[in-house]
This record gives C-alpha cells, structure tokens and sequence, in this order.
C-alpha cells in the first residue's frame, strides 16, 4: 500500500499537466491569445510567465520615462468594444504604469488571471513528433504538454548588457532599463553615468538628470528624436476618440505602421522649400510619430530623407547652446527613421543643464569599467551609478532563450544560426504547431504593436479553429515558403532606406556575434494583413496540414 502510494507520488510528480494550447507570456500577445482560445474556441489552454505579474513589456520596464510611443488611444486592444469604451486613457502617451494598469484590467475583466502561471520560468520546449505534442520544462522543474504551443514573448524583452571588461569589478550599483527594480532607484546627490542613446536612453536621461547630482551620457551613436509634446488628453479628444472609434481603427489596419494617421500622398519634392519647411515645423510642434508621415517618401527616397533629416539636424543646433554638445548630438550617420526613431520630453535640452554631460564614446570608446566608473582612451568618468540604456536582443533573443527543439532533434538556435527563418513570421519549418506572435520576418516593431498582435491573434486562432473543424491536428509551415518569404522579407526591406542604419537592432547589430539580417518585414502591415488572409483563404497555402 505504501509503495503504491509512493509510486503514484512519484508519476504526479513527473506527470505534465496537458493542456489543449500552451501560451508563453502575460504581455498584449498572451493575454489576447488566451482569451482568443479559451473564450471563443472554448479550449483549454494556459500561459506561462516569468514575471509574478501580467504586462509583459511593460512589466520589465520600469525605468525613469518609460512611456509608449504610440498614442494611448490607439495602444490598446480593440477586440472588444466593451472594452475599447470602459477604459480612458490620461495622456497622449502612456507611461509604463498605466499600460501596466490597463492590462491588469484585461486580465481581471476577461477571467484571464486562473489561466495563468506567473513566477516561473519556461527554459526549454521540445517537440514530440510521434505524438505532436510539445513539452514544456519550466525553471521550477512543473512540466507542461500541449498539442499547440504559442510564443508571446515579446520582441525587445531580452536585455543585453554588453560585454564590457571589469563591470564585475564596478563597486556603485548598476542597472539595465528593461530589468529595472520594482522599489525605483534613487538618484539624489549620485553621479550617474548612462550608457546608449536610443529611446530608452532619451527618454530617461530628462528624468534621471532631474534629480541626480551629475548625470554623464555616454553616446556611441547620435540619434534623432522628435518631440512627443505630451500631455493630458482633453475632454474634447476623448469625446472625438469615442465618436470616431471604427474609423480611427479603420486607419489603423489599412496604414504601413498600424498608427492612428495615415501617411500624406505628397512627396517631399513636390512642395516649395519654403512650403516644407512650413510642413516639418508644424509636425515639429505637434510632434509625435506623425512627423514621419508628413511625405510619403521619407522612407524610401535618400533625398527626400535628407530633407528632413536637416531639417532636425538644425532643431539640434538650435535647442542645445553649448556648440560642441550640439554638434556630437546632431552628428547623424543614418538617414532619419532608419533606427527606430524615438519621441522624447526633453531629451535635447536637458544637454543645456548644468549637472549633465555627453561623452563621444565613438571617437573615445569605452574601455573598461573600474571600481568608480568608466574609462575611455582618455579619461576616468568617477561614477556612483550605471545605468545601462543599451537596448535588447531583439526579436530573436526572447524565442531563442525558450531552448525550442522542433522534429528530429533541431534546435531553434540551430535552425536559425544563420539569422531567423520564417514563413510570414508566423511558423518554423521543423517546428510543427508552434506560432510565434509577431515573430521574425512579420511587421511587429516596425508598428504600432497592438494592432499587429491583434491580427496574428485572431490569424492563429482562426487556424487553429478550421484544424479543428476539419479534423487537422498538426500544421508546419514547408521550407520551401520559408524560403520564399525570407527572400521577400528582404527584398520588402531593400526597397527602404532601412538597411542604411549599420548599427541597427533591425538588423541584429547591436548584439555582438548576431547574424546581421534584417528581421522585421517592411512591406507595410496592410499588405502583410493582405496576404496572411489570402494564405488562408487558399487553405493554407505554404503550410502542410495533416
Ligand atoms: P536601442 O534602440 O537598441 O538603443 C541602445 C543604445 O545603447 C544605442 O544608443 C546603442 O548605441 C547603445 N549601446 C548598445 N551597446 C553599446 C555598447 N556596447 N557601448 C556603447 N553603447 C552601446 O535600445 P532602446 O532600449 O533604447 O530601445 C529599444 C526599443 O525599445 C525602442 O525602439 C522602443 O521601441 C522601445 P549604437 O546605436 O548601437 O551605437
């Protein structure tokens, strides 16, 4: 009897608990996509997340300024009108803390909270092909098994910390942005030195220098950065949003970018230089990514680029007094909006302050960390504080650290050492029934990433609902339309300006021994939408259903 007990003792706790659909991540993906299963397609299926709260992105990300660059009206889901009506946003741009709030919301509202597995940690999931199911390991040792397995980890959730000698020898306190903690850093009477410049980094230097007692940026690139003129929405704005709701989202899913504006017919030569001036100096005051979408050919078009390209050059000059300051900061060395172009509060004028700093890490680089601080070719930065803004392993990094084994023993990290293959950034060839949520090779960061997480969503759970229907239960995407599509994504990218940025994380080139290939796809979202409908309208063509 007692053997028994103990036998049984030990199957359950080997045992997998076996769910119809396994979902990794409690961001704007998992959520939807648990809902999406759960509440339409009535399966059971569960999420699993690292973090002991939902958010995501937005959970990790808690560092001075975090703030979304999309507007809050058109940074949410709209799924459910219900919704889309209950909650208001306060400002043009959330912060961290009010996505956060919002997606708790999501999570309370829809029931979402039993299904979901916070505090631990997925660390491998292997496919099991005789029985096509997947099996997942998490960090506490509780395995999981499902037949579907669904990744919504996010795009820039995987903080790279360069590898920079002595940083263990460093005896202040140090910080990346996206591992921010919880309890906030205080910076009063600190010197801190930030590394990176990208839309972290302008977006929490303005803060970080308001209270610290020096602030030293340390800039490898100089980067362009528009005024986001945030501020509180206005009764007006938010009766115009909620009388406007299905054209505002109209706009949305039929734009290049998922952004709540379209992108004006015009090309920037076909105005005066006087009359352009005029455009780029009212985006300039209304600010906000909207600037981008004052020409239609700012993307594709050098010259036009240029245009506005001086155009913020000379903004730089103007703003920040201390030449030689204006000067590394205006010092562009990629066409405007070939980076990620970050929104910023402030970024430019906080140079003017009397307690911050900018150090040319290019011409004088970094070369070591020491006990009390940075040191370059030719100086000692004294430091009490480092605060890495250095950005992410983006879009590859978050699935890769999953360890995923597909069929036949391959690895994902083999599978992808050249750089990532997919078929529309939804499938793997080699991985049957896994669905990455806006994986490599889909728009993701180059949009407004709600709308492109709604679409994968609603793609995946309606192919999961036509399997069902038909009797399907294993779907993999061939090798031959991952092929294809990863020929079209880069041809998609060479007809931009995009590839000019060298130093691009589109491009995998901000993480040293990272395959350089441009991972998102930038034919614009609406035509991406275009041909995932057209995919499953001709009964999944480029997949093999069995
Ligand atoms: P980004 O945009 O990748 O920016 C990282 C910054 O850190 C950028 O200025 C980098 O300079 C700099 N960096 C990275 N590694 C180093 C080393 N080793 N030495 C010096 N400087 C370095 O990340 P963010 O977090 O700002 O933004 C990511 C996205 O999150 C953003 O687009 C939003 O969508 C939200 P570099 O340009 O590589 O010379």
């Amino acid at each position: 009897m007692a053997e028994n007990i103990a036998a049984e003792a030990r199957s359950v706790a080997g045992a997998a608990e076996q769910v119809e659909a396994l979902i990794i991540g409690a961001g704007f993906a998992g959520l939807y996509q648990l809902h999406s299963l759960r509440d339409r397609l009535g399966m059971k299926a569960l999420v699993l997340e690292a973090a002991d709260g939902v958010g995501g992105t937005w959970y990790w990300n808690r560092y001075p300024g975090a703030r979304c660059d999309s507007e809050s009206h058109s940074y949410c889901y709209y799924f459910s009108r219900e919704l889309l009506e209950e909650w208001e946003w306060s400002e043009r741009y959330p912060g961290q803390e009010e996505i956060r709030h919002y997606l708790n919301h999501v999570a309370d509202r829809f029931d979402l909270r039993q299904d979901i597995r916070l505090s631990d940690r997925v660390i491998s999931a292997r496919f099991d092909d005789a029985a096509t199911l997947w099996h997942v390991t998490t960090a506490s040792g509780k395995r999981y098994a499902a037949p579907f397995l669904i990744t919504g980890v996010g795009c820039l959730s995987s903080a790279n910390v360069p590898d920079i000698p002595g940083l263990e020898d460093f005896k202040g306190d140090w910080y990346h942005t996206g591992e921010w903690p919880h309890e906030g850093v205080d910076f009063h009477g600190k010197r801190v030195g930030q590394i990176g410049t990208g839309s972290t980094g302008i977006q929490s230097a303005p803060v970080i220098a308001a209270s610290a007692e020096h602030l030293t940026v340390f800039q490898r690139t100089a980067n362009y950065s528009i005024p986001a003129r945030n501020a509180p929405l206005t009764e007006d704005f938010k009766r115009h949003i909620s009388e406007h709701r299905d054209e505002i989202h109209e706009i949305m899913v039929s734009t290049p970018n998922g952004h709540p504006f379209r992108i004006e017919e015009r090309l920037a030569a076909s105005v005066s230089e006087e009359e352009r001036q005029a455009i780029y100096e009212e985006a300039w005051q209304k600010g906000g990514l909207r600037f981008r979408a004052v020409f239609k050919d700012l993307m594709v078009d050098k010259a036009a680029n240029d245009t506005a390209s001086d155009f913020i050059k000379a903004k730089i000059r103007e703003i920040v007094k201390d030449p030689k300051t204006a000067e590394l900061l205006s010092n562009l060395d990629h066409p405007f909006g070939t980076k990620r172009p970050p929104i910023d509060s402030n970024y430019f004028e906080t140079f003017n302050r009397d307690n911050v700093t900018l150090v040319d890490i290019k011409s004088d680089p970094i070369k070591r960390i020491t006990d009390t601080g940075i040191e370059t070719g030719h100086a000692h930065y004294d430091l009490d504080i480092l605060v890495f803004a250095t950005g992410f392993d983006a879009i590859t990094g978050p699935l890769l650290r999953l360890n995923i084994t597909g069929k036949n023993g391959l690895a994902l990290k083999d599978a992808w050492a050249a750089g990532p293959k997919t078929y529309l950034g939804l499938q793997i060839a080699g991985f049957p029934n896994l669905f990455t949520i806006t994986g490599p090779g889909s728009p993701s960061v180059l949009t407004n990433m709600p709308v492109s997480i709604e679409q994968h969503v609603d793609w995946i759970t309606d192919c999961i609902r036509q399997m069902r229907q038909k009797g399907r239960t294993r779907i993999e995407a061939t090798e031959q339309a991952a092929e294809t599509w990863v020929a079209e994504t880069n041809r998609a990218a060479e007809a931009t300006l995009l590839p000019l940025a060298n130093s691009s994380w589109y491009l995998g080139a901000n993480v040293s021994g990272k395959p350089r290939v441009f991972m998102p796809y930038a034919g614009g979202l609406q035509h991406y939408r275009a041909r995932c409908d057209a995919v499953a309208e001709a009964g999944y063509e480029g997949f093999v259903l069995s």
